[in-house]
């Protein structure tokens, strides 16, 4: 797994490498700088992390601040109720309808029943595209034809995991701009919609975000949330970018946990999101 990091990461380590491109044992606070810029980390939280070290820099003393930035573990077992329903939110391409393979794909992996929602009912060939992970899973799929209320598919997803014992419900939605007003509406007449057939549902509401756009997701983020309240962040795309440092900016900005990272296109790419082994990846590239 830390391995595995390591090769996501290779991108922002090689930006990370035009700034100390031996290891060492102390970087100079000029340094540290330069290599958070590299790592696309917006300049605010920059100027916090660099506040009050001192101008020669240990391992040690880059990781506290570093980890100061994540205030939650999130992956402590927690227990789910059952169905647990997640529904799946974010911008067009994010990664959304991808995820929600890698999702039930670890879920299954967990010897755990997955029903797929197919509430993308809004793009052109969305239904297939899912319809075509489920069949490539196994998995059952509830889905209705292009055109019809996403909503009417999420109530009967969750109805039929309900009916059949399922452990995990995970519901695809259109890709929306968080500037679009008429989707957003049709994002809460889902939400609404879904309490009807279990009214704690759903359980966890997450957002895509695509980690080649680096730190400026936030900002698609914030509207979400406040829109309809976000519960958690998978950020997709890893394996391609050198901007692997805003995860920094999003957990310091939003304060929602990340849940996964997605790291490539198959089912299997995605890593839960453990702050100290992610850090621990950066910073095994600086220090000795
Ligand atoms: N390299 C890489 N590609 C990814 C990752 N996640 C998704 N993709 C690719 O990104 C593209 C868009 O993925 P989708 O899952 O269709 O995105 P979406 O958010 O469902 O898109 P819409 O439904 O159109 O809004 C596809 O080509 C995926 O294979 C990832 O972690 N790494
Ligand atoms: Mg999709």
């Amino acid at each position: 797994m830390f391995n595995l990091l390591k090769k996501v990461l290779g991108k922002t380590n090689d930006a990370i490498k035009e700034v100390v491109p031996q290891k060492r044992k102390n970087i100079t606070k000029e340094e540290f700088e330069e290599l958070l810029l590299e790592a696309d980390v917006n300049y605010t939280l920059i100027e916090k992390l660099l506040k009050g070290l001192p101008n020669t820099i240990s391992r040690i003393q880059a990781f506290n601040s570093l980890i100061s930035i994540f205030h939650y573990d999130i992956h402590d077992k927690e227990s789910h109720p059952k169905p647990f329903v997640e529904m799946i939110i974010g911008v067009n391409g994010a990664g959304k309808t991808t995820t929600i393979a890698k999702l039930a794909y670890l879920y299954k992996e967990e010897n755990k029943k997955v029903v797929l929602g197919a509430a993308d009912t809004f793009r052109a060939a969305a239904i297939e595209q899912l319809s075509r992970w489920a069949k490539r899973l196994s998995l059952p799929i509830v889905a209705t034809q292009q055109g019809h209320d996403p909503s009417a598919v999420v109530y009967d997803t969750i109805e039929s995991a309900k009916a059949k014992g399922y452990d995990h419900v995970i519901i695809d939605t259109a890709g929306r701009l968080h500037t679009e007003k008429n989707l957003n509406e049709e994002l809460k007449k889902m939400l609404r919609v879904a309490k009807k057939s279990l009214p704690k549902a759903p359980h966890r509401k997450i957002l895509i975000l695509d980690g080649t756009q680096g730190s400026s997701s936030i900002n698609q983020a914030k509207v979400f949330d406040e829109y309809i309240g976000i519960d958690g962040i998978i950020v997709t795309k890893l394996d391609g970018t050198a901007k692997g440092g805003s995860i920094l900016s999003i957990a310091d900005e939003l304060k929602m946990p990340i849940l996964y990272i997605g790291t490539g296109e198959q089912p299997q790419d995605l890593i839960p999101f453990r702050p100290n082994d992610y850090i621990n990846t950066i910073l095994d590239e600086i220090f000795l």
